[in-house]
């Protein structure tokens, strides 16, 4: 299925050997952004190298950095394997959370879009490898990636040395969809040409310097992306709110009438709400503008409703890419794989007035957004791309069912336990009980329309008995009950305790 343009030029071993190469305490910049794209028989091995010396009393730990989160082979082996000392900028492995829960892994959670950047000024260690996924090398360095472009250009250009994984499960012809480029360092950036979400402005493969090559290793291995569920009965009242709340807004001309193009997070609910976007007849055929392409799209833009999408990573499970890979002839055209520096670029999403829809794990009464941590402590997944997104559009809408676990706890709080995302840069927040628009409202205003609109009725009472009660200035807070929802789940596994 590929061609092997680099013949005898580099080495090729076996992902043993390869992992043999990677000395305890080593930086390595990985391909993958989601399991999409993400590098697998290396770590794989290096998890398995990493047992090994462990059983033997031998330490034997690295630093990892990615585009987001991975595969199975990758944060889930490696933290399995107590082998991750450090990690950057994005996760949602069940064993890495706890090893970082732990403190045993030190975790630095970033803006998606900052990476290549910081990689570039040294803020983050130089990497010692860069380990890519790819379809092709040629002899003079030109590595064509996979399903997902994410920091694969950056790693390859500032890590000391580079291991190559030549997966052949994937297309060649995904070169088609690819667009690589590394912005200059500032000052000296014009402005992005991106005027468009199909905009071109870089190379169908990523540059490496070809005498750092130090392996190549070849296999066949799917991403292994889990499909999603069907949406639930909370997922599609969430959905059908923001589908409201959109198509009036085209109606009242606050939305043009070729509409404004999508960003989607990831999960069941963004599933749920861009299935409604698509099926709603009073919405537009349009474009996306994100981070992440996920199964629903595929049928979006076979049926005409999904025009074209932008995106770094096609995180499709193995029915939905070979749909892809079967008809490149369709989906080629249509979709443009960026870097996540462009991917997610706040310049360009406040140029194209992107729609962003992110998931909340809480919001606070005034529309402050935790979106990575369980009582301001235990780290769920991360930011993502989530800040890169709703910072800069045009909307910014977030989503959450009004309590999860059965009701013990309200995703509507006092005060959030840890922001991630401030007042100022939130416009809608929805749950399935309702939707709370915020533009233009005052502090109190905000705090009864979340209230009023989005908690459960089963915390509405105590918080709005906390609004009234609380001293108030420009805000109500009481900084001695504030926390006091969060305090009794911690002490009684409730929020509000009968
Ligand atoms: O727990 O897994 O034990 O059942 O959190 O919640 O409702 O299934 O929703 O999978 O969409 O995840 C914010 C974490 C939501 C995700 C978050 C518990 C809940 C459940 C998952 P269980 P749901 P989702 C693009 C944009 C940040 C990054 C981002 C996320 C589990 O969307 O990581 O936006 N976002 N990226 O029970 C305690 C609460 C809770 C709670 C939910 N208040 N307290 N537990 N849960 N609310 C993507 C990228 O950048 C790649």
């Amino acid at each position: 299925m590929v061609s092997d343009t680099y013949g005898s030029t580099f080495s090729r071993m076996t992902p043993e050997e390869a992992a043999e190469l990677v000395p305890h305490g080593s930086m390595i910049a990985f391909s993958g952004f989601t399991p999409a794209g993400a590098a697998k028989a290396v770590p794989a091995a290096l998890a398995e190298r990493a047992k090994q010396l462990h059983d033997k009393g031998e330490e034997y730990q690295v630093s990892v950095l990615t585009g987001a989160s991975t595969g199975k082979d990758l944060d889930e082996a490696l933290a399995s394997a107590d082998a991750i000392a450090w990690r950057a900028p994005y996760q949602s492995s069940k064993a890495l959370r706890g090893s970082i829960n732990k403190q045993k892994t030190e975790f630095l959670d970033m803006h998606l879009s900052h990476v290549p950047q910081m990689l570039a000024f040294g803020f983050i260690r130089q990497p010692d490898f860069a380990i890519v996924e790819a379809t092709d090398v040629t002899p003079d360095g030109r590595v064509y990636l996979t399903t997902s472009s994410g920091i694969s250009a950056a790693a390859l250009r500032y890590a000391k040395k580079v291991i190559i994984e030549i997966n052949r499960a994937h297309t060649p012809r995904l070169s088609e969809m690819h667009d690589v480029a590394i912005l200059p360092k500032p000052p000296h950036r014009n402005p992005i040409p991106i005027f468009h979400p199909l905009s071109k402005m870089g190379t169908p493969f990523a540059n490496v310097d070809p005498t750092k090559i130090v392996a190549v290793v070849e296999h066949e291995q799917s991403d292994g992306v889990a499909p999603f569920a069907e949406p639930d009965a909370v997922s599609n009242k969430i959905a059908e709110h923001v589908v409201n709340f959109l198509v009036n807004e085209l109606k009242i001309g606050r939305i043009p009438p070729e509409f404004l193009p999508l960003q989607s997070g990831v999960g069941n609910v963004a599933n749920a709400v861009m299935a409604g976007l698509g099926n709603s007849e009073d919405v537009p055929p349009f474009y996306m503008y994100s981070e992440v392409f996920q199964d629903a799209l595929v049928d979006l833009m076979e049926n005409g409703k999904l025009l074209g999408a932008s995106t770094t990573s096609l995180t499709l499970s193995d029915p939905q890419i070979k749909r892809m890979y079967d008809n490149m002839d369709f989906f080629a055209p249509r979709v443009v794989l960026r870097p996540q520096e462009l991917s997610n670029n706040p310049g360009v999403v406040r140029r194209l007035g992107v729609i962003a829809i992110n998931t909340a794990i809480e919001a606070d009464i005034y529309g402050h957004v935790n979106s990575t941590h369980i009582c301001g402590t235990q780290l769920m997944n991360g930011i993502g791309g989530s800040g890169d997104f709703i910072r800069n559009a045009y909307l910014s809408i977030f989503v959450a069912p009004s309590i999860a676990k059965g009701g013990k706890i309200s995703a509507v709080v006092p005060m959030a336990s840890h922001i991630d995302h401030s007042e100022h840069s939130v416009s809608v927040f929805v749950t399935e009980q309702g939707l709370a628009d915020l533009r233009g409202l005052g502090p109190i205003e905000r705090a009864n329309a979340i209230i009023e609109n989005c908690a459960h009725p089963r915390y509405k009472d105590y918080l709005r008995k906390y609004l009234k009660e609380s001293p108030g200035g420009h805000l109500h807070h009481d900084l001695g009950k504030c926390f006091e929802m969060h305090r009794n789940f911690i002490e009684s596994g409730e929020m509000l305790p009968e």
